[in-house]
């Protein structure tokens, strides 16, 4: 390719609509545009990158026994309804309707139409195993589109289904993903972990996510220094310090605490140690308000909650809604005479339990109590784990302190048993003729969500270091001086030469300043920089720079080939499995 034909809008300044690192480079460097809150064009070089990583995806899953297809985007309701989920997501799945009236959604997951088909075409025990995946363009109406490609809500993901007879049969083809998305990302270049992970509302037991580590990443990792733990902050049990609490229970007083709303506040005003203050949240949960304690220095965890709750919507109450819907002031909630106010259930940490004398909102403005005492001051409907792990918590499995890691999800697989083969009726027979469900599983991978966690997790202040199997090209070219033909002939030459060698390489001939040229081989990252000079008609000599070390050699020209393959051999070693 050569950079004058093809459209590399590259961009000095920082847009403004940008919020995080790789939203910024990929918009400075030509490969992305914005066309509506979250939906995106990929530019040639943008589109080249999904390419690259959609091909080692397409690889892995071949060589795992996946079988390729094509799914429709839009999918009618009625399949929704037979599975239940129409009315489990709310405004996030786009819906949309014919000229009949009849409804559909655009697809923003694939269970129900891939068991529809598997349903119709899939009779014997002897046609399984299958396992069908396809690359496609999901949808999901987020409330908030943001972080560019890491949270659109057009989106690429590849998504496989597996169908087998038994959960043995699940357990292989789980294992089998589990190893072909460990060798996926490693071929990316990424830097990752696979995690333990909640199931959420999809149903289904075992589940793992996949982690591009990053300081930038939403997701929190916590790791066990001791063994091989690991999990999503989601997802990872607490452990209350179970303790003989033998300090008496003083008598309960009201405090005035003007302006002292947050626990920070609370405990300064109040001279005490947040750990001494019990928090208390509001949810509203499919309609109900529930409370939920914790600790004035350990956080929610909302999907422990929710999953507790067993309900499909769960919403915190905010500033004006408590106040306005409950009367109930916000930062002066607290569990005493709570249930009079028409909260319907008290759910509270382990934690809580051991508390005495602790802090409270007083539920009136500007007031809080000391000395409260739980079970003694008030009642809580269910003692649980309902808080998020923290760094230093003790490892589930070994009891060791446990670290924490930011991370970006980019994959995830998911035991479903059957859930949706039963609810649509995706059933085989076995040797017996007994007509069994179908036991499934599913697993996904985020392609340009991938991408642009490659650019979060590689890249300076120049612009994108780009894993060398990901790059848009492996090599730029370029001739200092594009209005001097001694030079261009020399260029254009090993151009040709690098094409018929099989490297990927563009050559950027265009007549600006090489500084110009350079600044923008830093900003998109291509691995290899390749300069033809003056020394390259004086001395036979090439300049080659290395993206990520910022190395510069110089080589003979009749060199140039096999030392480029060398290189691209050593960039790429650490990734390549055999
Ligand atoms: C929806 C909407 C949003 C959703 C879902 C359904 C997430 C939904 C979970 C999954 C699970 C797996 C196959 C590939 C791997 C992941 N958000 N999920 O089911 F209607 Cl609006 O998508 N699906």
């Amino acid at each position: 390719m050569r950079v004058t034909q093809a459209l590399i809008p590259t961009l000095r300044e920082v847009p403004a609509e940008a919020d995080t690192i790789s939203h910024q480079l990929l918009l400075r460097a030509g490969m992305l545009r914005r066309v509506a809150a979250g939906v995106y064009t990929l530019l040639p070089l943008g589109y080249r990158v999904v390419q690259k990583i959609e091909r080692i995806v397409r690889e892995e899953m071949n060589r795992a026994g996946g079988v390729e297809m094509l799914l429709p985007i839009i999918q009618p309701a009625e399949l929704w309804y037979e599975s239940g989920r129409w009315n489990v997501y709310g405004p996030e799945l786009f819906r949309l309707k014919d000229r009949h009236d009849r409804e559909f959604c655009l697809g923003p997951t694939h269970e129900e139409v891939i068991t529809d088909l598997v349903r119709q075409e899939v009779k014997s025990y002897r046609q399984l195993p299958l396992l069908l995946y396809q690359i496609q363009n999901k949808y999901r109406d987020e409330r908030r589109p943001r972080f560019g490609l890491l949270r659109g809500r057009e989106f690429i993901m590849k998504d496989l289904y597996s169908f087998d007879r038994d959960e043995e049969g699940l357990e292989i083809s789980y294992r089998k993903m589990y190893e072909a998305y460990t060798r996926i990302f490693t071929r990316c270049g990424l830097t990752f972990r696979a995690v333990e992970a909640d199931s959420g509302a999809i149903g289904g037991s075992d589940t793992h996510e996949f982690m591009v580590l990053a300081d930038t990443g939403e997701a929190e990792i916590v790791y066990c220094t001791g063994c091989d733990y690991a999990a999503d902050v989601e997802k990872a049990p607490c452990r209350a310090e179970t303790k003989d609490v033998c300090e008496e229970m003083l008598d309960t007083e009201l405090v005035a605490t003007p302006g002292a709303r947050t626990v920070r506040e609370v405990a300064e005003y109040l001279n005490v140690t947040p750990d001494r203050i019990i928090k208390t949240l509001l949810y509203e949960a499919d309609g109900e308000l529930v409370a939920v304690l914790v600790r004035g220095d350990r956080n929610v965890n909302e999907i422990k909650v929710k999953n507790f709750l067993g309900v499909n919507q769960m919403e915190i109450a905010l500033e004006n809604e408590s106040e306005e819907r409950y009367g109930l002031p916000f930062g002066y909630v607290g569990p005493v005479g709570l249930k009079e106010k028409g909260v319907v259930k008290i759910l509270a940490d382990e934690e809580v339990m051991y508390l005495r004398n602790a802090a409270v909102g007083a539920n009136r403005m500007g007031f809080h109590y000391r000395n409260v005492n739980p079970n003694r001051d008030f009642v809580v409907d269910n003692y649980g784990d309902f808080r998020v792990a923290e760094e230093g918590d003790l490892c589930p499995c070994c009891n060791q302190p446990l670290k924490m890691r930011r991370g970006i999800e980019v994959g995830q697989i998911f035991k479903l048993g059957t859930k949706y083969s039963k609810a649509l009726g995706a059933t085989v027979l076995d040797e017996q003729g007994n007509e069994i469900p179908i036991v499934m599983g599913c697993y996904g991978i985020g392609i340009t969500r991938t991408m642009a966690a490659a650019v979060e997790q590689g890249h300076d202040e120049d612009g994108i270091i780009w894993p060398v199997d990901i790059a848009p090209f492996e090599v730029v070219i370029m001739a200092v001086n594009q209005r001097d033909s001694l030079q261009t002939e020399i260029a254009e030459k090993i151009y040709q030469d690098l094409r018929n060698a099989g490297i990927d390489v563009i050559y950027d001939d265009r007549t600006e300043r090489p500084g110009v040229k350079f600044k923008d081989a830093d900003l998109i990252g291509y691995p290899i920089r390749l300069v033809v000079g003056n020394r390259a008609i004086t001395d036979n000599l090439l300049e080659i720079k290395l993206r990520s070390t910022g190395e510069i050699i110089y080589k003979e020209k009749g060199d140039a080939i096999s030392y480029l393959r060398e290189v691209l051999n050593r960039l790429r070693k650490d990734n390549n499995l055999t």
